[in-house]
């Protein structure tokens, strides 16, 4: 036996000791003579939620997968100080991965970022501030909160109604999130009103007493919308003893068990359910992963919400079964169509797609668009044709796409994205969208520059932005304008769009500096290869690039590291395109059957100039 793993033996047995004597402790395994390679602490918000306990289950049940990995769970109690502290405690344990359900998001950011210093951290369902972790998993509780509006107006129909909303503990951001999504729905409807409002702290029993309240004070109640299936029987409860039928309650959740809203929907006591999933097993599923040094861990995870009613209750009960059966043997046929060759991200990222279908032996068939959309809809057209199991793109512009989407559709092919986005978002023509956060990495690219030219009287900059309707051009001109706009001495006084080209983008700052000339102080290119291009124009028109002008740019490509290097260019926003890793791992757990995350982000970082020579060494692309 290694000396590490004695340690972890040793460590082990301490925590069990600690459960069974202070009970402030559980571990999910008791003594057991396996080799331990893997301590994962647990840091729970509370064990009041059943929804937090079933996370808790769904850890423990995907860790007994692994002989060599022990969990040890703690519980806050609803105290973000205990959840502090227990953190703390884990810390000293020696534990080799943290995940952690924070009680409250600002309260526990500092604790996660100093366990990240030390270890990887995994954050679930509540997030916390800024970027200290290694990774996130996560509901969109807007889009349940709209949902769950549309739903509810669905059923009132033409004929409106009295809605009643039963919450969560008031001032978590993710109830205000769910709360305003279905708010928001809700107010687009005269005939409907929400008459009241309650707070139920996640409790049954404390939703049945509030509901009581409600039905002597209201004559007419239709629907009662809970933040969770548990706080919907409650109030149905309460509903059933005082003899009032007719009301329908509608919960979030939707996981299985006594009393799951699967199974409470399957009743028929409630309407309907939206599945919030716990993130639990794919927590710990990602926790290998990390542990182990796999590629293309992502940044942000954000699940995918079912809307379950007594239609499809039973086949989701079947289907979420099913998963646990393996059947990865199956050779299975991607169609890929990228779409074009326009820069060296673009480059790296078709590399990496194809090494990782190689290396996952996935039938790959790779066809590129030449930066048009019409090749694109002809590319996925035949892959229909075909036949392939599974259709992924880039698209090259955001909108256009409903069609040839709705063609996938009818013909039973899931449909991934990856890298761009599309608009309008309808997440039901497509399984999951892999890829960054390009709002965020315009913010960077603006932070980068505010910090850098805060002293400065005025600061006249010249954007050279993506392709026109593009994901990326869009929101990195939004996050970087959203960044300045607070900064008025901050001026772009020229933009145009260089097409994500070198050659565009050397032509767009030539016509920049005829019409501004050494008026201009910084430029802002969406990718590096505009960059290198503006770098050109910059020393032909006989001014200094990096120095007379600063330069901020989006990829984090090797030339941009040269050009760093070469003092030319002053910072780079990483945009990683080596998506492939990702891509691949998802098509194969959709070919097993499972449900896809709805949003996938790649973890990211900022390169600026001063330790490019040191960044520089550990670049892949
Ligand atoms: O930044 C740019 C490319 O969509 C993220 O497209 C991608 C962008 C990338 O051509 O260089």
């Amino acid at each position: 036996m290694s000396g590490m793993l004695k340690v972890k033996q040793t460590i082990i047995l301490l925590l069990i000791m600690m459960t069974m004597f202070t009970g402030c402790y559980s571990s999910s395994e008791v003594a057991s003579t396996d080799q331990v390679e893997f301590v994962i602490g647990v840091s729970q918000a509370n064990l009041i939620e059943p929804w937090r306990v079933f996370m808790n289950e769904e850890i423990k049940e995907e860790a007994s997968k692994h002989s060599n990995v022990r969990i040890v769970f703690t519980d806050a109690a609803q105290n973000s100080e205990k959840q502090i502290r227990d953190v703390e405690e884990l810390l000293e344990e020696g534990i080799d991965l943290l995940i952690i359900s924070p009680n409250d998001s600002a309260e526990l950011t500092p604790i996660v970022a100093k366990a990240f210093k030390k270890i990887p951290v995994i954050v679930l369902d509540r997030a916390v501030e800024g970027y200290a972790y290694t990774l996130y998993i996560g509901p969109d509780n807007k889009s349940i909160g709209k949902e769950a509006g549309q739903y509810i107006a669905d059923l009132l129909g033409n004929a409106g109604g009295n809605v009643v909303e039963i919450q969560g503990p008031s001032g978590l951001p993710s109830l205000r999130e769910r709360s305003a999504g279905f708010r928001e729905v809700l107010g687009k409807y005269d005939n409907i009103r929400i008459i009241d409002t309650v707070i139920a702290d996640w409790q049954r029993d404390k939703a049945e007493d509030e509901m009581e309240k409600l039905l002597q004070q209201y004559p007419k109640i239709d629907v009662v919308f809970a933040h969770s299936d548990y706080m919907a029987l409650g109030a149905y409860k309460a509903a059933k003893r005082n003899g009032v039928n007719g009301i329908k309650f509608v919960g979030v959740d939707g996981f299985t068990g006594p009393n799951g809203g699967l199974q409470l929907v399957e009743k028929g006591i409630l309407q309907g359910t939206f599945t919030c999933l716990t993130g639990g097993r794919e927590a710990i599923q990602y926790a290998l992963d990390i542990l182990n040094h796999e590629k293309g861990i992502p940044k942000k995870i954000i699940s995918r919400s079912n809307k379950i009613t007594l239609y499809n209750v039973m086949e989701y009960i079947k289907v979420t079964n099913e998963l646990k059966k393996d059947n990865s043997n199956k050779k299975i046929v991607l169609g890929f169509s990228q779409l074009g060759a326009e820069s060296d991200w673009r480059k790296a990222n078709s590399q990496s797609i194809k090494t990782a279908a190689l290396d996952a032996g996935i039938d790959l068939i790779f066809l590129e668009a030449d930066q048009s959309q019409d090749m694109q809809i002809k590319a996925i057209r035949s892959f229909i044709n075909q036949g392939v199991d599974v259709i992924a793109f880039s698209p090259v512009v955001e909108g256009g796409w409903d069609e040839v989407l709705e063609e996938a559709r009818m013909a039973g092919i899931p449909v991934l994205l990856s890298d761009r986005a599309i608009k309008p978002d309808d997440n039901s023509l497509y399984a999951t969208f892999i890829g960054s956060d390009f709002l965020e990495e315009g913010r960077r690219a603006g932070r980068w520059l505010i910090d850098r030219e805060m002293a400065m009287q005025l600061v006249n900059v010249v954007e050279l932005e993506g392709t026109v309707g593009s994901a990326p051009a869009i929101d990195r001109k939004k996050g970087f304008a959203d960044i300045i706009a607070n900064y008025p001495q901050i001026q772009v006084i020229y933009s145009a769009s260089g097409d994500f080209t070198e050659a565009g983008g050397q032509e767009m700052m030539k016509a920049a500096l005829a019409a501004y000339g050494n008026q201009i102080h910084v430029v802002y290119a969406h990718n590096d290869d505009m960059a290198l291009g503006a770098i050109k124009a910059i020393e032909e028109y006989g001014l200094r690039p990096g120095k007379d002008i600063l330069i901020v740019s989006v990829d984090a490509t090797a030339a941009a590291f040269k050009a760093m290097m070469a003092g030319k260019l002053n910072c780079t926003v990483e945009c990683n395109p080596l998506l492939g890793p990702q891509l691949m791992q998802a098509v194969k757990s959709l070919m097993a059957g499972r449900q896809l995350p709805i949003r996938i982000i790649t973890s990211e970082v900022v390169f600026p100039a001063e330790t490019a020579r040191q960044d520089h060494l550990n670049r892949k692309y």
